[in-house]
């Protein structure tokens, strides 16, 4: 096991690996910007090195600076958590390069799935599903654009190559939009991500948001560790997750899973990963991977019982997984609603401080976040600033516990997004299960205040 980590990033996710770090006994090396630098995380660190100032591309995305910290620090490894350099080769391959090792998966991997094309061409050569669509990268040919299209049927989705999480795609209905529509696509997605190439997909009109985790050691063995559901998202920012997905089939979900697998051990997948797929009129198609741990991991940890930080940790020191796939039951129910601070209906951000931080608790309830009372939230990043997560042993009693958790959560000084949350797991719909991605968008529209 190694001795010392460094977490390149903040917040919760940096307290998260901190947590898993104690468990194991390996030191952790916090890094801060300006911004950060009086957070109790930061604090209650073994060390911390401050890399710059308030401004992410100054500090939790300044490469030479973090791993200069990895360096003065003596840091063995470097836990990316998610967003700012989690899904970026380069960083992995510097990692690498200077000699620490990168928890997740090899910059080869990374760059295969950061390319959407070259992913969904891995996953079909490796028999995993995935929507029906161009052939690759698309041609500029208006004659053989209007015939792809035609055979994969109206409508179509433009997305970009480089894109992903809903950056550069635009829907098409007709063959009159459609030349206009990719060339609009290709001059974003080359301005937006350097690569102007895109690849067309049936649009899925209703689909869900059902995604399978995966964690995989350096000898070959991978397990599916179940899915969740995220279709309760809001302009791609998912709000609240579950798992299981409520109403799929359980030989669905195993199918799926064991396709996952397979393609992990063609690909020489290694470390936590995330299989994003469309479900639409019970069949699953492959539209992403994510090669992160993610925001809503505390979900699958609760109904599988696994650690996936501990575990992420683990298989990046070279040991082998601590279970084998028949070991792994889904138990129970868990739900996460993500605690953002911002207007809870009108969505602007709500930096500031916070003067009280009251959080719930008792059985089945557990609360993801680096606040406390007086924190100051900056205004300089993501707007989430935790998580609760509840389990029960039936989705109805997850969602009960929910509801008493909320109505326990106190948060004053700046706005949260708490009430949304008390009103949505009171909602029909919800509390009926299985809605689809536009669900929340239109309760929204129709909850206009
Ligand atoms: C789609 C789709 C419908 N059909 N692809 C958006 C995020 C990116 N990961 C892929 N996205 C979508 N791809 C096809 N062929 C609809 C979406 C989509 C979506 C997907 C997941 C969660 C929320 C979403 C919200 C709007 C659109």
């Amino acid at each position: 096991m190694f001795k010392k980590i460094l977490v390149a990033n903040r917040g919760e996710i940096a307290l998260r690996v901190q947590r898993a770090c104690r468990e194991l006994g390996v030191k952790a090396v916090m890094v801060y910007s300006e911004a950060d630098r009086d957070a109790k995380y930061v604090r209650l660190a073994d060390e911390a090195v401050c890399i710059g100032p308030a401004p992410s591309s100054q500090s939790y995305l300044n490469m030479p600076a973090i791993i200069s910290a990895a360096e003065v620090t003596d840091s063995e490894a470097i836990h990316p958590g998610y967003g700012f350099l989690s899904e970026n080769a380069d960083f992995a391959e510097r990692v690498e390069k200077s000699g620490f090792q990168f928890i997740g998966p090899t910059p080869e991997s990374i760059r295969i799935m950061g390319d959407k094309v070259s992913a969904k061409q891995a996953m079909i050569k490796a028999g995993v599903p995935c929507v029906p669509g161009s052939e690759g990268e698309l041609p500029d040919d208006a004659a053989t654009l209007k015939r792809i299209a035609k055979s994969v049927g109206y409508p179509v989705i433009i997305k970009a190559a480089g894109g992903g999480g809903g950056r550069g795609m635009r829907v098409v209905h007709t063959e009159a939009a459609l030349l206009a529509a990719v060339q609009m696509t290709k001059a974003e997605a080359g301005a937006a991500f350097g690569n102007p190439a895109v690849y067309m997909e049936k649009y899925l009109q209703n689909p869900r948001h059902i995604e399978i985790q995966i964690i995989a050691d350096k000898h070959r063995n991978v397990v599916y560790l179940g899915e969740r559901d995220c279709s309760m998202q809001r302009r791609h920012q998912k709000v609240i997750e579950e798992a299981p997905a409520p109403g799929i089939p359980r030989r669905l979900i195993e199918r799926i899973g064991e396709r996952c697998v397979a393609a992990c051990k063609k690909i020489g997948y290694r470390g936590a990963g995330t299989f994003e797929f469309l479900y639409e009129n019970g069949e699953f198609y492959f539209i992403e991977m994510n090669t992160r741990v993610q925001v809503e991991h505390p979900v699958t940890e609760w109904v599988t019982g696994v650690d996936i930080v501990r575990t992420q940790i683990m298989v990046a020191a070279g040991e082998k997984l601590p279970f084998t796939q028949r070991q792994i039951q889904m138990r129970g129910h868990a739900i996460e609603c993500r605690v953002n601070a911002e207007d809870p209906f009108k969505f602007t951000p709500s930096p500031g401080r916070v003067t009280t931080w009251h959080m719930p608790g008792g059985p089945g309830v557990r609360v993801d976040s680096h606040v406390y009372n007086n924190y100051f939230v900056p205004p300089n990043y993501d707007s989430m600033i935790g998580k609760i997560i509840v389990h029960g042993d039936t989705r109805e009693q997850a969602i009960a516990r929910m509801q008493t958790a909320l109505a326990e959560t106190a948060i004053e000084g700046i706005s949260s997004n708490v009430p949304l949350h008390r009103e949505l797991m009171v909602d029909a719909n919800f509390i009926a299960g299985g809605t689809n991605i536009h669900y929340l968008e239109k309760w929204l529209s129709d909850h206009k205040r």
